[in-house]
């Protein structure tokens, strides 16, 4: 039985509710700057996040509404200016404490940490967003408590597939049955399932509520707080971790090495 030794969290939508007064508000900002008058609207963009990876969003974005744009340069070097804006916005915004850590996430980061259990990051936004948001939270150095972070363009393929994944994995040295992911959206759970991380806990965000986790280990709305307990909507070691999180009241580390258990016991037979 293999034993847990690292968390590989994503970041947008998982350790902070990012997307919607964070990043779109960023993405409009940029426009607005460029003389644009492209409005992301709350239920736009939640449509847009399908496409994972803020290039890849506006990209889309023009083909799908923007039909007859005229870029003043190549569309893909308009794009990557106009994204580099957003990432000055959205850093600004992180580095004011805009949007904190989701509950319960400071506490099981210190938890994993005090017990040696080694923490990653495996996320398709720009690697300077993380360590604004992190820098921004309320221990200093929060960032170098993660072994790896990797993030944004250093793979060929943003999640829905593996590859981001895959490489922290590589990074740290671990065989993805050795881990527990932590992810928010589908388009992360199937990058994380792709890359054998089938130890694997979705706290479902503002935006992915009503998205389909299939396959996901456990399913609740959060990682609660001691006497906050989160709520438990789907997963196939939901039965098993259950037990641990009504006697503990929160997502702690008994709660995802009694996943981790469930999942490769299972595998096992
Ligand atoms: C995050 C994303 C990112 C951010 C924007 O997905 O899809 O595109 O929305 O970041 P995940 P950039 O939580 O699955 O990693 O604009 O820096 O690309
Ligand atoms: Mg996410």
């Amino acid at each position: 039985m293999p034993e847990l030794e690292a968390i590989i969290f994503d970041v947008d939508g998982t350790l902070a509710d990012t997307e919607r007064d964070g990043h779109r508000v960023a993405f409009n900002a940029a426009f607005a700057d460029a003389g644009l008058d492209w409005e992301w609207s709350v239920p736009l963009y939640g449509e847009l996040l399908r496409v994972t990876g803020g290039k890849e969003r506006i990209q889309t974005y023009v083909a799908e509404h923007r039909p007859d744009f005229a870029p003043p340069q190549s569309l893909a070097g308009f794009i990557r200016e106009l994204h580099g804006r957003k990432t000055e916005h959205y850093k600004r915004m992180m580095q004011t404490g805009a949007i904190g850590l989701r509950p319960g996430v400071m506490r099981l980061l210190m938890e994993a940490r005090d017990a040696g259990v080694r923490l990653a990051i495996a996320t398709t936004t720009t690697p300077e967003n993380v360590t604004a948001l992190l820098a921004a939270a309320p221990v200093p150095g929060l960032a170098d408590w993660f072994e790896v972070i990797a993030a944004g363009d250093v793979v060929p393929a943003k999640k829905p597939a593996p590859d981001i994944f895959e490489l922290a994995l590589q990074r740290l040295d671990l065989p993805a049955a050795a881990c527990v992911a932590v992810e928010d959206s589908d388009n992360g759970v199937r990058s994380a399932l792709g890359a054998g991380l089938s130890a694997l806990l979705v706290t479902v965000s503002s935006y992915t509520e009503r998205q389909d986790f299939s396959g996901a280990a456990l399913v609740l709305d959060g990682l609660g707080e001691p006497g906050a307990p989160p709520r438990v909507l789907d997963g196939t070691c939901a039965g098993a971790a259950a037990a641990v999180l009504d006697a503990n009241g929160c997502v702690d580390l008994a709660v995802l090495r009694a996943l981790h258990g469930c999942v490769h016991r299972a595998a096992a037979g």
